[in-house]
This record gives structure tokens, sequence and C-alpha cells, in this order.
């Protein structure tokens, strides 16, 4: 999978993919990430990227031509099977929407800033609107950041057996039941005599039940869905 993060600053982007789960995505060159610096594409001497937006009101509009220009720049390289813009307004980002993008094959992302893209750019070049929650970040670069980690860890091949995704909370719509490792007994408190009996069937049952409570408890609106 290839990822374009087009964005204003890309230094916000340069450290997250560096470690753990994702480094070695880009190791077994499974995925590519790429940020393209939006002010390279900005109009004049300045580089202009932002202007004031029509109909008067506070705040700057990130302008048609940077974004784009920008994203012909890509296009012209190959074709991508979607354009995702990163804003509050967007579509809910969740595990379900995760696994669908760990599919395919070449993905753009567009980060905002200010009040936002020229509203042209959304009617016309985007093709998915996403949110990660419902409050305000000053830019969607660390929104895209949580997306790019969560989609590239469902990339096929990434995970091992050990790392694999199918016990993950989410996954199967539950939490994930509580873990544990040594030791078994640290000052009195004691790891749940069922992780130590050696019994699969048990264990596993064990395991259910504990999601299933935990969800009722956190998050009963899971259950509902
Ligand atoms: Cl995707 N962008 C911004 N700027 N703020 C957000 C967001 C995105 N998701 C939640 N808050």
């Amino acid at each position: 999978m290839r990822i374009d993060i087009i964005s204003v600053v890309p230094n916000l982007l340069e450290s997250p993919f560096q470690h753990s789960i994702l480094k070695r995505a880009f190791e077994k060159d499974l995925l590519e990430v790429h940020v393209v610096d939006l002010r390279a594409f900005g109009l004049g001497r300045n580089h202009q990227v932002d202007d004031y937006q029509y109909g008067g009101g506070a705040g700057m509009v990130m302008m048609i031509e940077p974004l784009y220009n920008a994203l012909e720049h890509l296009r012209k390289e190959r074709s991508y099977d979607e354009v995702i813009y990163m804003t509050p307004d967007g579509e809910r980002f969740n595990q379900q929407i995760a696994n669908k993008l760990s599919l395919i094959e070449n993905l753009i992302i567009i980060c905002g800033h200010y009040k936002g893209i020229d509203d042209r750019i959304r009617q016309h070049c985007v093709t998915m609107e996403i949110s990660i929650g419902d409050y305000v970040l000053s830019g969607g670069e660390l929104a895209a950041a949580v997306l790019v980690d969560a989609v590239g860890r469902l990339i096929p091949g990434v995970l091992n057996d050990e790392t694999s995704a199918l016990l993950d909370s989410f996954q199967d719509g539950l939490l994930a039941p509580p873990v544990y490792t040594r030791p078994a007994d640290f000052q009195g408190w004691k790891v749940p005599d069922i992780l130590l009996s050696g019994h699969e069937a048990k264990i596993n049952q064990w395991r259910d039940k504990e999601a299933l409570k935990r969800t009722r408890k956190r998050r009963p609106d899971l259950l509902d869905e």
C-alpha cells in the first residue's frame, strides 16, 4: 500500500511511522508513506496556500489551486483508490473503516488547517471525509497519523501470529479481555487461576466472558449495534 499525505506542516509527520509495527511494515515493503509539502505548490513568491474567505469572517481557507496541483502531481504518476480529507465534520473513524482501507492499493490523505479547505476540492476531488472523534485538532496531521497507524497494522502480512489483529478490541465488536504476564502473584495481587490452568477451551471461554463483561460495563453502545 502507498499513502501520500498532503500537508502544510510535513515535519509533524516525520517520526510517527518510524517505530514498532509500522516500521516493520516499511521494512517488509508492505507500506510506503510519502509526505507532500503543500507549500511546494503554493502560489507566487510567498508560496501562498491560504486566503481570506469569501463572504467575510475570521479565519483563513486553504486555496483550491495548490491543493488541486498537488493532487494532479500525484495522480499523474498513478491512480488512487481514495482521496481522504481529514476533517472534524467527516465520518467518524472506526475499526470497520480501517479494515476496509487496509485492502486498498494507493491512498491520498489531505490534511486541513485554519478554517478548512475550499469546498470545491471536497465536492470534486475528495472521495471520503474522515474525523477521528468529536473534538477539534489544530490540523489534520495528527488525525492522519492515527489513520495511517490503524490502517497500516492491518495490511495483510504486517502482523504475525503473535501480534494478530483478530483479537484486538473492536475487531469482533467487543472490547478485548484483560491480559496478564509474570509474576503470577505480585504482592498478593493474583492472576486469575483459570489462565494458569493450561485448559485452552476453558481459557477461551473465560476470555469471551470477560470481553463481554467489559464491553457491557464500558461500552454498552457496542452491544446495541
Ligand atoms: Cl480529521 N481534523 C481536525 N482538524 N480535527 C479533528 C479531526 C480531524 N478529527 C477530530 N478532530
